[in-house]
């Protein structure tokens, strides 16, 4: 069994209602078992910075997909919440990231893991540090760069604590 870590952001329309319906459609996928979801952090939006502030998770799961399907899942529900392909670093109802995939290194054309740039990212690194359980050497590095940061400056702020997966889908629409 392989464990995966995502991260997921929104920052357009019921931005909690899209977080919820995205954890439900990936806990309803064959071959993944959400294991853990982070509280939501609401954080200032990174790249393009005229747009609204996001709203952050991360999602530990196991799954016996291989990555090209795992990321494929993913995509496939962007699609489903509605996620037209937008101009890049803009606003999104929905972005599903493979972060980690056990501790591999994978570079094809759709897909590197870590992801590029999670190590920079504090929306990345608060959420994922909150449920991350193993002590690979990718989630010690994660720590440390996080250490490195000042969250107040960095626009990282918890929104909703977490409870279980099941209570995170609770009152999906
Ligand atoms: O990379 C994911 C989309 N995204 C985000 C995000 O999820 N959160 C914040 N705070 N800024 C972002 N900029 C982009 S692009």
């Amino acid at each position: 069994m392989n464990t995966v870590y995502l991260s997921l952001g929104t920052n357009i329309g019921d931005r909690e209602a899209n977080l919820k319906l995205a954890v439900k459609l990936l806990m309803e996928m064959p071959g993944i078992n959400v294991k853990a979801v982070s509280s939501i952090y609401e954080t200032a939006p990174v790249g393009f910075l005229n747009q609204a502030a996001f709203l952050n998770i991360a999602v530990r799961l196991t799954t016996a997909l291989p990555a090209a399907e795992m990321l494929s899942a993913c995509q496939q529900i962007e699609s489903e919440l509605g996620r037209v392909r937008e101009i890049r670093w803009g606003p999104r109802i929905i972005d599903l990231d493979i972060l980690l995939y056990n501790h591999e290194n994978i570079e094809t054309e759709s897909l590197i893991v870590p992801h590029e740039r999670m190590f920079e990212r504090a929306f990345v690194l608060v959420p994922l540090l909150e449920i991350a359980k193993e002590d690979t050497a990718q989630l010690l590095r994660a720590q440390q760069a996080l250490q490195s940061m000042d969250l107040k400056k960095e626009g990282v702020v918890q929104w909703k604590q977490s409870g279980t997966a099941e209570e995170f889908v609770r009152s999906v629409n």
